[in-house]
Order: C-alpha cells, then structure tokens, then sequence
C-alpha cells in the first residue's frame, strides 16, 4: 500500500519538475471541475497547461496527440491497459478514483492506493493533491463530487463547502437539492448538450467565474440545462414506454443514436428516479464503426458491475469498467443479442 503523503508529494514533484502540459480530462462534471482544480493549481505554481481535450473512454480509439506536448497530465479517466499505447513516449500524471490501475505508472494518485475504499470523485481527489494552492475553490470541488454522486460519502466535506458558500442543506442524502447539485447538472448539461465543445465551454467558464452564484446566474448554462430537461424529460417517456425486463430487476433499453450524448445524463437520472431503485438499469447505443456503447447502474442493487463486464468479456469481444454501481464500456454491434443473453445469466446466477 502506499502512503497517502508519499502519493500527493509525487504528483506536486512531477508538476513542479516540469512545464507546458496537456491535460486531458472526462468530459462530465467531475473531470470538467478536476480539470479546472488542477488549471488553477498550476497557474499558481506558474506552470502553463497549452492543451486541453476533453474525452470519454471511446476517445482513445483515434486519439492521436503525438504533436501535443510530452508532458500529459489525465484527470477522472482510468487508464485501462487498451489505452497505454496511445500515451506512449509521454510523461504521464495521472489522478483518478476508478478501480485502481495495476499497470502502475509513476505519477499516479487514487485514494484507492491508500486503502480509502470510500467513494471520492475525483474533483475531491484533485483537491486534496493540490490543497495548498487552492484557498478560495472548495466550492468547485464541492460542484464535481455532488455530480458524481459523491454526496451520501463525502457529506463532512460538503456540510464544510456549505458553509463557506453559504449554501442550504436540504433532505436528499446525496446533495442533489443544493445548489451544488444544480451546478453540476447545468455543467454536465453542456456536455450533453454541445459535446465536448460543451465540455470546454464549461471548463472556460468555471475558470473566470469567481464564486457558485456567477455559475448559477451564467446565460450559457441556463440555457443549456433548459434544452436538456424537456429532451430528458421526452427520453424518459419512452425509457418507460419502450425498455425490456427480462428479469424481475433488470432492465434493458435501446437508445435511439440522435440521442447518444445524452445517455449518462439520462442513465443517472433514471437511476436515482423512486420508481427505479433497486434495478439494474442496462442502456446500450450505437456510436460509430459498429460500436455500441455501454452504459450500467445498479442502485440499490447488491451486485458489482465491473465483475460482470469483465466475467462477459471473457466470452465476447468488448472493454469497460468503472464503480461498482455505475458502470460503462463498449461493444461490438454484432454481439448485442449475445451480449443481453450473457448479461441476464450473469445477474441471475448473482441475484437468484
Ligand atoms: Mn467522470
């Protein structure tokens, strides 16, 4: 195990020892408000980040930054084995809290290293590495780790932000009825709105706002979350309309691909709706070159997610993982029907 200090000394020695950066970061709230976290982290220690790129996992398929700088820092993204080669030749920090990578590179920090078995996002993560060049930004960190789903874990830590921001607490157990929550819907909402031009929008916008209310009152934010609540609101009456239950707590839904950047928010949203806690909800969609995207939550449900990815991967070509309760990955098209077969076995051999 390592030591916790030992960890966060690497990452600053790393940052401090070099210059010039790209920084790449996943394109939902938490890696957007990690990305910003460590931005201004840097721009005190007078360090200069000159690329930024925003990705999600399928990303890496085509990714080619052989003309970026050598210095890559990579925030809320798990390196999986498949993706090391598209990082070859470069110096690499990264600082995360997915399952905890067993290819080890040097400069890497997930609390998972210290045998923190809770659940920190990593905006809280970036935080905590960074803590003493960053004053002012706990709300930011609050913003990321409330989108993450990290209220329920964290809440010492967001009862604190609170307090500081002047924020209300309300009854939701996870903080989603703060205005840290609304702020991490509207952040995410670019995403799904504008893809991961929406992704660097919103990180732009975060780094010249000053304070929770400047994100709250942002026109740019305001209206995107107007856009994506009736889309969302339209996906889910056909969620309710058109998913399949092959057992008594899974559900299956195919979503349509006009509405492929909409799936995380939509998934989540779901998830956490009343009516369907205690289901493993299962959505899959077509992305590009065959591929049909993956995306799992279990709420409510005693079963871990990247056990049975991995268990079906041992049968059928595919890649992903995640957390226990909220999971993702990619597929061949080809095997979709394979895979919604291997799938109920593998829960009902769990669950029955
Ligand atoms: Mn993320």
């Amino acid at each position: 195990m390592t030591d916790k200090k030992e960890a966060i000394d690497r990452i600053i020695s790393f940052v401090k020892e070099n210059d010039n950066f790209l920084l790449i970061y996943h394109l939902d709230t938490d890696g957007i408000t990690s990305a910003v976290l460590v931005s201004i982290a840097l721009s005190r220690l007078g360090k200069t980040i000159s690329s930024y790129k925003p990705a999600n996992y399928e990303d890496f398929k085509d990714m080619d930054i052989s003309s970026y700088p050598d210095n890559v820092i990579v925030c809320d993204m798990q390196i999986r084995k498949e993706i090391l080669p598209v990082l070859n030749g470069k110096r690499l920090c990264i600082i995360d809290h997915h399952e905890l990578d067993t290819s080890s590179t040097q400069n890497y920090i997930n609390p998972k290293m210290w045998g923190d078995m809770s659940y920190r996002p990593c905006a809280l993560v970036a935080y905590l590495v960074f803590k003493e060049f960053l004053s002012e930004e706990e709300w930011i960190a609050a913003i990321g780790t409330v989108g993450d789903s990290g209220g329920k874990d964290n809440r010492d830590f967001l009862l604190e932000a609170a307090g500081k921001a002047g924020v209300a607490i309300g009854k939701d157990e996870y903080l989603y009825d703060t205005e840290f929550g609304t702020a991490a819907e509207m952040i995410g909402d670019m995403t799904t709105r504008y893809g991961r031009a929406g992704a660097e929008e919103a990180l732009g916008i975060l780094l010249i706002s000053g304070s929770l209310k400047d994100i709250l009152e942002n026109p740019r934010l305001m209206s995107a979350k107007k856009t994506v609540d009736v889309e969302i609101k339209k996906l889910k009456e056909a969620f309710e309309l058109h998913a399949e239950k092959p057992l008594k707590n899974l559900i299956i839904f195919e979503l349509d691909p006009k509405y492929r950047r909409y799936s995380s928010t939509l998934i989540t949203s779901i998830s956490f709706d009343k009516k369907y806690y205690g289901n493993i909800i299962v959505f899959m969609t077509m992305i590009k070159d065959g591929l049909l995207r993956l995306n799992l939550r279990a709420n409510g449900v005693e079963i871990r997610l990247p056990e049975v990815l991995r268990e079906i991967f041992q049968k059928i070509k595919g890649e992903g993982g995640g957390h226990d309760k909220a999971s993702g990955g990619t597929i061949k098209e080809k095997d979709k029907d394979e895979f919604k077969k291997l799938l109920i076995e593998a829960v009902k051999r769990r669950l029955y």
